[in-house]
């Protein structure tokens, strides 16, 4: 036989001991603490992300992502959208949850497959009223900022990545605090509860397209909160 035939009959037989899931799949890694937000490497699998992906479209369907204004009127890199009885919202009169979205509807529910991890990860026997839906484009980046508009600070906060990696920052409860980083991966989950809850946080960049869950590129971050 050819030399390039062995090869073709080499990679047909490798190509049929593994699915196309297999072949996409990491394995769920170990919790790692990063000054105390516990992040779960590849916590949720292919399938799932792909299933959960489905389920934020629809979302995004009934209520559009849209770039925010902050209080002292900058545009916002990420845009966002959310579901739940509230939804995290900013303009020229503040950050604050609103039971409406800009359209005038209520928001769409949280998806059973959104739900389904904070009932897994999250520790307590709540529900949570919020689910925010963070859409990073090529450039997008959220700057050092606490979580603090909940009424409620002893509620956890769950946190999925999907799509492309996205560079995580963590610090103290002061802006100045030493901090540190780590890439998160899609399908990778973090838990805030303790005095992570109050840590100064965000996203440095992503690395735009270099992911293949999401067909046009960028990174999707799904937080799940107690807000009211
Ligand atoms: C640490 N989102 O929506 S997720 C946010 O990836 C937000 O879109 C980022 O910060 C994102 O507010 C970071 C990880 C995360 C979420 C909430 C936290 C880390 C946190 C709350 C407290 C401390
Ligand atoms: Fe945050």
């Amino acid at each position: 036989m050819a030399l390039q035939a062995v090869v073709a009959a080499d990679l047909v037989q490798f190509s049929e001991s593994f699915s196309m899931v297999d072949l996409f799949d990491t394995e769920p890694g170990a919790p790692v603490d990063l000054m105390g937000a516990v992040i779960w490497p590849c916590w949720l699998d292919r399938a799932a992300q792909t299933a959960m992906l489905a389920d934020l479209r629809d979302v995004a369907r009934a209520a559009p992502f849209r770039q925010y204004e902050t209080p002292g009127g900058h545009k916002m890199s990420v845009r966002m959208t959310a579901a739940g009885e509230v939804g995290w919202v900013t303009d020229r009169s503040g950050y604050r949850y609103a039971s409406q979205h800009q359209s005038g509807g209520s928001w769409p529910e949280i998806p059973a497959s959104v739900l389904d991890v904070w009932r897994a990860i999250s520790g307590v026997d709540r529900d949570p009223d919020s689910c925010l839906v963070n859409y990073y484009g090529e450039g997008a980046k959220m700057s050092l900022h606490q979580d603090k508009d909940e009424a409620d600070h002893h509620w956890p906060v769950v946190s999925i990545s999907l799509g492309d990696p996205g560079l995580f920052r963590v610090g103290g409860m002061v802006r100045k605090d030493p901090t540190k980083s780590r890439w998160l991966m899609s399908g990778d989950v973090a838990v805030l509860s303790g005095d992570a809850r109050l840590a100064y946080h965000g996203i440095d960049r992503i690395r735009f397209g270099e992911g293949d869950l999401l067909p046009d590129g960028g990174r999707i971050n799904v937080t799940l909160r107690v807000a009211q």
